[in-house]
Order: C-alpha cells, then sequence, then structure tokens
C-alpha cells in the first residue's frame, strides 16, 4: 500500500513536471511570435521619417531647414548631384555618405547644424555647406 502510494507520488510529480515543460514551450513560441510583430511594427513606413538631401557644388539643393518632432525615427538619404560630399553631426550621430543613409532617433530638443564633413572645394564654399535640423516638442 504505501509502496503504490509512492509510485502515484511520483507519477503525480512526473505529470507536473511534464506540464511545466509543456507551458514553457507554448510561453517560448508565443514570446517569439511577439517579437516578431514587434519587428515589424518597428520597421513601417509611417514610423520613419525620410529625408533625402541633394548636393551639388557647393550647395543643398534640396530643403535647408529640417524640422522634425521630438521621438521620430529618422533616416536621411544623401545624393551627390554634383561633386563629393558627406554630412555629419557628433551630436546626432550622424556620418552620412551618399551610398550609406543615415538613421538616428530624435530624442534630444535643440537646433543642430548638419555640415559637410567631406573638403570639396575651396574652404569658404565648402564651409557655406550647412543644414539646420530643428527637434521640437
Ligand atoms: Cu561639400
Amino acid at each position: 500500500m504505501i509502496k503504490k502510494l509512492g509510485l502515484l507520488l511520483l507519477a503525480g510529480a512526473l505529470t507536473v513536471g511534464l506540464a511545466a515543460c509543456g507551458g514553457s514551450d507554448d510561453e517560448a513560441k508565443s514570446a517569439e511570435a511577439s517579437e516578431e510583430t514587434t519587428a515589424a511594427d518597428t520597421t513601417t513606413a509611417s514610423d520613419v521619417e525620410e529625408f533625402t538631401i541633394t548636393a551639388t557644388n557647393w550647395d543643398f539643393t534640396s530643403d535647408k531647414e529640417l524640422t522634425i518632432k521630438k521621438g521620430t525615427k529618422v533616416k536621411i538619404n544623401l545624393v551627390n548631384e554634383e561633386g563629393m560630399h558627406t554630412i555629419s553631426n557628433e551630436d546626432l550621430g550622424i556620418d552620412l555618405k551618399a551610398d550609406t543613409p543615415s538613421e538616428f532617433t530624435a530624442d534630444t530638443t535643440g537646433e543642430y547644424e548638419l555640415i559637410c564633413s567631406t573638403i570639396c572645394g575651396a574652404a569658404d564654399d565648402h564651409e557655406a555647406m550647412k543644414i539646420s535640423l530643428k527637434i521640437i516638442d
């Protein structure tokens, strides 16, 4: 009688153990699924504001004043219509090249200056290549 009870307890413990395993598997799967959903959501176009800057010698032909709402994810592209230009701003972590878009989240309000970071001509011409980027509340 005591032996049988022991077996029953053992069987019970095994069942609980297996059930727990099954449960955690399901949890892992549903966690994976929700991660995939979240990843897909962050890449939707509406979530990222995209700008394209076009540069010539020695000016920008696109908007030279950009205004972005705080919290926005931003993607900036650069097209060199003439010459070789790159754009940077250390505070925002922008290091933009013609074939490499730069992405950042606008999380600190303020006025930033994006400058041409390639010496693309005479100092006066090169230094005149500036874009103002405002991050507002
Ligand atoms: Cu330049």
